[in-house]
């Protein structure tokens, strides 16, 4: 995941993922062989409870591509078991102040006097090791530089507090979930791509993320929408989702079908 971002902060290829809905390890794998450079596991909207998140990241691995999971919250332990679980990172929705990416920070990172001195993550895990094809003492000691921290900001107070949230150590990367930033302006989830205010807001946080030298991501339904967001500068974005994609050409198969 980093150095796929790394790539797309230096100019390369943006650094492009898929999105995962649905449990099962078969699928997470069969997605993740697909030749993007991650897949997020959406523990907040989708319908992966903690069992499935284990194994989803462990599948998507497996295929050599990074897993990333979306926590529900801010929540320490909900962090805590997506990074065991072998997570190369983790994106937490709705963050808001500089106080509750702070508490993210410390919730993802070991305390370490060289690189995360306020980190409270536990080392109990026995499993993140083998998603980096690392040993555990290896994990252990380069984990705080592996693991890549992304925060949503996705309202009027994130985007109002967004230099401030970039500007934090351990906090890698910022992303727009358009729907609810939409949503939270008072607008139509769903019109987003429409409303200016929308885009100006979302504008403003990628160049925040710039200024401070962190990476930026965007939502994205489709290859279409996501090379606009790629030529608008954001580093990352994905391309699909597996139930949209699964619905759209189920019933696409459905109208053209000739079966009465
Ligand atoms: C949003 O669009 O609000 C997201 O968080 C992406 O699901």
């Amino acid at each position: 995941l980093r150095a796929s971002l790394e790539r797309a902060a230096a100019g390369g290829e943006p650094s492009v993922g898929q999105w995962l809905e649905l449990p099962g390890f078969t699928l997470a794998r069969t997605v993740a062989s697909l030749g993007c450079d991650w897949v997020l596991i959406d523990c907040e909207h989708g319908n992966i409870d903690d069992a499935a998140m284990y194994h989803a990241v462990a599948a998507v691995a497996s295929a050599g591509c990074s897993p990333v999971v979306r926590v529900a919250g801010i929540e320490n332990w909900m962090i805590k078991r997506a990074l065991d679980a072998g997570a190369h990172g983790i994106m937490v929705p709705m963050c808001e102040t500089v106080e509750q990416a702070t508490a993210v920070a410390r919730f993802a990172h070991y305390p370490s006097p060289r690189t995360f001195a306020s980190g409270t993550r536990g080392t109990g895990g026995v499993f993140a090791n083998a998603s980096f094809g690392l040993s555990a003492p290896e994990y252990l000691k380069l984990a705080n530089e592996l693991v890549t921290i992304i925060v949503q900001i996705e309202s009027p107070a994130g985007v109002a507090n967004c230099a401030d949230i970039a500007g934090l150590d351990g906090i890698d990367a910022l992303f727009i979930g358009p729907n609810d930033l939409a949503s939270s302006m008072g607008y139509f989830a769903f019109d987003h791509p429409k409303i200016s205010k929308v885009q100006e807001a979302a504008a403003k946080v990628l160049a925040a993320a710039k200024a401070k030298g962190k990476f930026a991501g965007h939502f994205a339904l489709g290859a279409e929408e996501a090379a606009k967001r790629v030529g608008q500068g954001w580093h990352f974005v994905n391309c699909g989702a597996d139930v949209v994609a699964l619905t759209a050409w189920m019933s696409a198969e459905m109208d053209d079908s000739n079966v009465p």
